[in-house]
């Protein structure tokens, strides 16, 4: 082994202190994960599109003469299933970057700083809520601008809605969750450069942006900036709104449009 450089020692010291945070409660971690389960929902397409599969589970063997000393299960379901990891690969426009699937992304851009956006209130007067870029700058003049690198995380408390009824929320017309305004977008993707987007609802798009222009715009303009998309995400009332850091990182499926994955938080005590 080289003699470690003054770097190293700093970078040791920092991981050594970080650790110690972590064991002695002055960093806690948050799981903003949803658990994995066949009643998780799915989502829904207007019904010309091919649907994707929930999960489930089959079991192989539990100490019995299927394997008498172990238990584990096969399991299935789509790629974009409960709390979940998108691709820039996911979407049309971001096809052809390089590096855009769950397996070659550098893995330095699955951690960064979170940016917690408060919209609890206005979506529980209003399902169809789009998050506007008015909106973030608000959230700006409060708590200082966005930096690059940045998980934006909304807080809807959507995931608090108990059953894939409650989180679908269909009515006639289709289903009614919030999202993110067309315009507003670009604004983070671009002007503020940010890792992606993160939200408590069943995908990052509002539930009736199949009708927008354009179609599902935050999956059209992220993906197309060669952004990410986290869903299904809870227990974002348990961060602040800055100083928290979150931990992404999808399964390497070579080629994948995305995965489901666990979403850590460290957030200071
Ligand atoms: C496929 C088509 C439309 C949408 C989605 C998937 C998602 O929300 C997703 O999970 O990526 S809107
Ligand atoms: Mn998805």
């Amino acid at each position: 082994m080289s003699t470690p450089s003054p770097h190293t020692a700093a970078a040791a010291h920092t991981l050594a202190q970080l650790m110690g945070a972590i064991l002695k409660g002055g960093i806690r971690v948050v799981d903003l994960t949803a658990p994995l389960e066949p009643a998780t929902p799915t989502i829904q397409l207007p019904p010309q599109f091919r649907p994707s599969k929930p999960f489930s589970l089959e079991e192989i063997s539990r100490y019995d003469s299927r394997g008498p000393a172990w238990y584990w299960n096969n399991f299935a379901c789509g790629e974009h299933t409960g709390t979940h990891f998108d691709a820039p690969v996911h979407w049309v426009t971001g096809k052809d970057y390089p590096n855009n699937a769950t397996h070659n992304i550098p893995v330095e851009r699955f951690i960064g700083p979170a940016c917690v956006i408060d919209v609890a209130r206005q979506t529980t007067e209003d399902p169809d809520f789009l998050l506007t870029q008015a909106v973030v700058e608000d959230w700006e003049r409060r708590h200082g601008r966005i930096p690059a690198h940045a998980w934006v995380l909304v807080r809807t408390d959507w995931s608090k809605r108990s059953g894939a009824k409650a989180m679908l929320n269909i009515g006639p017309d289709g289903p009614h969750s919030p999202g993110f305004h067309p315009q507003c977008v670009p604004f983070l993707a671009r002007e503020r450069d940010i890792l992606g987007v993160g939200v408590e609802t069943i995908g990052t798009d509002a539930g009736q942006a199949a009708g927008f222009e354009p179609m599902f715009p935050c999956h059209t303009i992220m993906h197309g900036s060669n952004k990410f998309g986290l869903a299904s995400l809870m227990n974002l009332d348990q961060l602040p709104p800055t100083g928290a850091l979150v931990i992404a990182p999808p399964l390497k499926i070579v080629n994948g449009s995305g995965s489901p994955l666990r979403v850590l938080a460290l957030v200071p005590v």
